[in-house]
């Protein structure tokens, strides 16, 4: 297992739209490892392919306590069911910052695994926050777009500021 570096915002690449998995060898298993290492080393709930520069449709999550429920969505589709939330969300690609988003409570998960058994499930709270936050990652999408223009600026500068610091 090898730990992938992380993109950080606003790089570009994070912008780019993530393109469907269709081969389902080995080197998908070994990039979900890699995320999954990465994401538990760098004390994350998610991550996405996008991320750690791969355009795939690919994210890990483990929104357990105990840090021993990883899950892998391959070519994740959400269909938001019911109820809204708030949650205070941060991101491993937005280091430092944390801001309430408001998100769908109950989805459907329709999901391949990393052998491409299709499978489906539906959950809320935070895991339903955070799926929906990775998914967001599959095409471009950052949490700092739902913020008022000003506090994304903000957060923009100072961690320009850090990347050129480092
Ligand atoms: C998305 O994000 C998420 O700034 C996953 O210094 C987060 O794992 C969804 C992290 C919260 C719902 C709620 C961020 C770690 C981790 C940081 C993460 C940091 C260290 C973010
Ligand atoms: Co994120």
């Amino acid at each position: 297992m090898t730990i992938r570096r992380i993109l950080v915002f606003p790089h570009p690449n994070l912008r780019r739209k993530a393109n469907p998995v269709t081969e389902f060898d080995r080197s998908v298993a070994q990039l979900a490892d890699d995320m999954l290492e990465t994401m538990y080393e760098s004390k994350g709930i998610g991550l996405s392919a996008v991320q750690v520069n791969l355009p795939l449709n690919l994210i890990v999550t483990d929104v357990s306590e105990e840090k021993n429920a990883p899950r892998v969505l391959v070519n994740p589709q959400l269909e938001l069911l019911s109820g809204l939330q708030h949650h205070e969300e941060g991101c491993l690609s937005v280091p430092g910052f944390w801001e309430v988003v408001e998100r769908a409570d109950n989805i459907r998960v329709n999901a391949q695994s990393v052998k491409g058994k299709h499978f489906s499930f539906e959950t809320s709270g935070l895991e339903s926050v955070c799926i929906q936050h990775e998914v967001d990652h599959l095409s471009g999408k950052l949490f700092v777009d739902y913020l008022p223009r000003i506090k994304m600026r903000r957060i923009r500068s100072k961690l320009l500021k850090s990347s050129a610091a480092a």
